[in-house]
């Protein structure tokens, strides 16, 4: 690596020079990873949001992976839409919790124009507690993006789940093209874009770097980039998939923050299942946001007590949200607010 090119956000990444990144030694991978990783961001510091499901279960859309899916017997039954109060009770609870994010989550193909005026008013009702607002709904079009932004929605997450390549063999019911179409109207609205994917669903390694290679290739990073490991759910498809090596998900991690060097990139679903030195290792290789709370939309996440535990033992903490904002100027160079930006 030619370290002259740190504080350059690079959208021009070959394959090639990625696959000899995954091939590096374990350590000089990691090293890599750190030395970007400490020119923009505090390495003690640790982004932390937290999920609620809005509306769950029920979804017309067959992702393999997912436990919402009416396509799949998991036992979860369908619930309507929460009110904006349910909601407002939940972000209260977070916000006490230490939390500075409150993500919104539902089992939704795409919201409908009704739906979105109760969301709104979730927004609104959240922001309001001076937290940082995100929302998952599926896909939008350009004038729902553009209301969410009215609302002051900060964040949108959408992900792109794994390679083009590998995609239709985990969904068949929505195309990668609506998935980026998606986030194009999201990021022409003004919002945020959280967008990553999902590890060990059975994909190659050539799969992994061809998601990172549409993640880093965008015109604009995401702003956020979750690394969800695959909870495994009894009556999905992928239940009993051979579990990812933990070290090549590392590995995943630390490419993923050389390659978006300023982007947050989120250790998410699948922590219940990680020893506290896996993610230790995690947060070497550069992750530096987590979800904080002991449920994510409808699985368990790991427990808040342990969480808090392990920060404190890790010498972390809690990021300011301030901390996550950056500003990349057309010629590629940041102005990093809050943050160290040497
Ligand atoms: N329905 C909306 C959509 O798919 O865009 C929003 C909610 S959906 C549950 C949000 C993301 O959660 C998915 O894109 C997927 O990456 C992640 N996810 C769902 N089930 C998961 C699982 N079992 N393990 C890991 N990640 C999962
Ligand atoms: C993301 O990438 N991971 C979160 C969030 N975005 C919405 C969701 C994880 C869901 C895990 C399975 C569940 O709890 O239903
Ligand atoms: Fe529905 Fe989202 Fe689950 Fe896919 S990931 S089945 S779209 S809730």
């Amino acid at each position: 690596m030619n370290y002259s090119t740190i504080g350059k956000l690079r959208h021009d990444w070959q394959r090639q020079e990625v696959e000899v990144l995954f091939k590096l030694p374990f350590n000089e991978l990691l090293f890599r990873a750190q030395t970007v990783h400490r020119a923009f961001f505090d390495p003690a510091a640790v982004q932390v949001s937290s999920l609620l499901s809005i509306k769950t279960g029920s979804c017309p859309e067959d992702c393999a992976y997912c436990p919402q899916s009416a396509y799949h017997d998991t036992g979860l039954g369908g619930e309507e839409l929460l009110e904006v109060r349910q909601v407002l009770e939940a972000a209260q609870a977070a916000r006490a919790a230490g939390v500075s994010r409150f993500c919104m989550g539902a089992a939704w193909r795409n919201p409908g124009d009704e739906d979105l005026n109760r969301v709104e008013a979730m927004i609104r009702e959240v922001k309001a507690l001076g937290m940082e607002t995100c929302m998952t709904l599926g896909m939008l079009n350009p004038e729902q993006a553009g209301r969410l932004q009215a609302a002051g929605l900060d964040y949108y997450n959408h992900n792109l789940d794994t390679s083009p390549e590998f995609y239709g063999t985990v969904i068949t019911t929505r195309t990668y093209q609506d998935r980026l179409d998606t986030l194009r109207h999201v990021r022409d609205a003004g919002i945020k874009v959280c967008c990553g994917g999902i590890l060990g669903m059975g994909e190659q390694r050539k799969d992994r770097i061809g998601l990172l290679l549409q993640l880093a290739n965008m015109e604009q990073h995401p702003d956020s980039v979750p690394v969800n490991l695959l909870v495994q759910v009894e009556g999905t498809p992928l239940d009993g998939v051979e579990p990812l090596d933990p070290l090549e998900f590392v590995r995943c991690i630390a490419v993923a923050r050389i390659m978006m060097p300023v982007s947050l990139v989120r250790l998410s679903a699948g922590r219940e299942s990680m020893s506290d030195e896996f993610q230790a290792l995690c947060f070497l290789a550069g992750a530096n946001s987590v979800f904080y709370g002991d449920k994510l939309l409808t699985t368990t996440n790991a427990e808040t007590g342990g969480d808090d535990d392990l920060f404190r033992r890790l010498g972390m903490q809690r990021m300011e949200p301030v901390d996550s904002g950056r500003e990349a100027t057309a010629s590629g160079e940041i102005n990093y607010r809050g943050c160290r930006s040497s």
